[in-house]
């Protein structure tokens, strides 16, 4: 990483590129190494302005991106500039910043500025917990890295390498997450979870389960989906390690029930799940759409370093078993099983199933969840106003949709990356008969005997 170059002068020489977040956003500005001015988000958007067609047009500056957004909309334009904005890690009193450009074959991070705090006794109680929170995650964060360096390893589909764990396949970042979750996680019994292989329906479902599970706290004309991605209105497990630690925060009491996805495979999950009764959904999808939406969604996500993987490789991996959170078919028999031996505790459902009655199955999520529609709601029409809330043409429209990121750490991505087609078979689009076969063929072998099959959602 380099802490000057070239970029940095001319970014420099354009001015001051500074964020001065109002009292409620994180309490720290940032200022510019040149001359430490501040600006309001009109003058940043002024200074952005003026780098348009320097050398430095795409680094965008900004703090926190997804509070950034929050509080001021009017950057969302910017966002579609944003190469990989890398969080600001405080370092006690004083960060750096740093923003790296991808619109470069290769990566390059220049440092615009410092961080500083915003007066002298900024740090509250909170604040120092929150720092030594930080501290305490890089710290844990290099023990599982250490570990990591002991594990099977293979070529990754969006970073360089993925490592086995418990005989699946991990992300770096995915799988610090997981290992914390290991350790710390508690469940309770009173808490669901939404377990699924990445890329088979997780919005939909978390939006599906929070509207149901919440129905009689929100009216339909202005229900937080509305106005929040399903991924920020439920938490995502393994990525607890990279928001705020310690979790839970004591000061924070948990509501009664609370909603959790997850894509962790049922033999890795936290032992307090598994203990506490606690139920869970599982979602899967037929493995031809399951591969074809990631293929198309890791274009998003692909470090700039990499050589790009064809489809022929990417699909050669996933018959290997080598994808996110993979083998896909250990992951699916994994939930298959216990959904067998525990019915009353994990419901195990197909996105095509959902999409082909999806009037049953959302009343039979509801009754599993413990909150079956009464005569009156479904006689009021609530079921048919939650599947349409829920449904891909409503959301995807929806202007939270289209626009703006998610951030965890150094991982960004478009919100508008969650709703990609939505369909059933859009894997005849991407993959020829070939391909298709030898996935069915796999799929028989593994799944052999265990009374799950794809074929009925599969040539639908
Ligand atoms: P994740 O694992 O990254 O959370 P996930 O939501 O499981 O992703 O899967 C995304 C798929 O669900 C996308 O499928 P596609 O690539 O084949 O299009 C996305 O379009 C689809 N999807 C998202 N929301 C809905 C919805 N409301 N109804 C149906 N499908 C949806």
């Amino acid at each position: 990483m380099r802490s000057s170059s070239p970029n940095h002068e001319d970014a420099a020489s354009h001015g001051t590129i500074c964020y001065l977040p109002p009292s409620t956003a994180p309490k720290m500005r940032i200022i510019d190494s040149g001359n430490g001015g501040f600006l309001q988000p009109s003058l940043f958007l002024k200074a952005f302005e003026k780098l348009k067609g320097s050398r430095t047009h795409r680094f965008v500056v900004g703090l926190f991106a997804e509070n950034l957004l929050n509080f001021f909309p009017e950057l969302t334009e910017l966002t579609r500039n944003i190469g990989r904005l890398i969080r600001v890690q405080p370092i006690q009193a004083e960060s750096r910043y740093l923003v790296s450009d991808s619109s470069r074959s290769t990566s390059r991070r220049i440092r615009l500025g410092r961080v500083v705090p915003d007066s002298a006794d900024f740090l509250n109680a909170e604040d120092r917990r929150e720092q030594e929170g930080e501290g305490h995650r890089q710290r844990t964060s290099k023990r599982y890295r250490e570990i990591m360096s002991t594990l099977p390893k293979e070529l990754g589909w969006t970073s360089d390498h993925m490592y086995q764990y418990q005989g699946f396949w991990y992300t770096s970042m995915n799988l610090e997450g997981v290992m914390w979750a290991q350790q710390h996680f508690k469940a309770t019994h009173l808490d669901v979870f939404l377990a699924s292989t990445p890329k088979s329906g997780t919005t939909w479902l978390k939006a599906l389960m929070f509207a149901i599970m919440n129905r009689t706290r929100f009216d339909f004309s202005t229900h937080p989906l509305l106005t929040s991605n399903p991924h920020e209105l439920v938490t995502l497990l393994e990525f607890y390690f990279h928001w705020n630690i310690p979790y839970p925060n004591p000061n924070t009491p948990l509501p009664k029930t609370q909603l959790f996805q997850t894509h962790i495979p049922f033999t890795s999950l936290p032992e307090s799940i598994v203990d506490s009764q606690c139920r869970i959904l599982y979602l899967c999808r037929n493995p031809k759409d399951v591969f074809v939406s990631m293929y198309c969604f890791k274009e998003n996500l692909t470090d700039i370093n990499l050589a790009p993987l064809s489809i022929e490789e990417a699909i050669e991996q996933f018959c290997k078993g080598v994808s996110l959170f993979g083998p896909f078919w250990d992951h699916v028999l994994g939930y298959w099983k216990v959904s067998l031996e525990w019915p009353e505790r994990v419901l195990f459902l197909k996105y095509e199933d959902l999409k082909r009655d999806s009037l049953f199955h959302v009343k039979r999520l509801a009754e599993f969840l413990g909150c079956p529609f009464s005569l009156e709601e479904e006689k009021e029409g609530i079921v048919h106003e939650i599947i349409k809330l829920c449904s891909f043409e409503n959301l995807s429209n929806l202007k939270v949709n289209k626009t703006g990121v998610l951030q965890a750490r150094d991982f960004i991505i478009e919100k508008k990356k969650f709703f990609q087609k939505g369909e059933v078979g859009d894997w005849k689009n991407h993959l020829t008969t070939e391909m298709g076969d030898c996935l069915n063929r796999i799929m028989d072998q593994k799944l052999d005997g265990s009374g799950l099959t794809f074929h009925d959602s599969l040539e639908t």
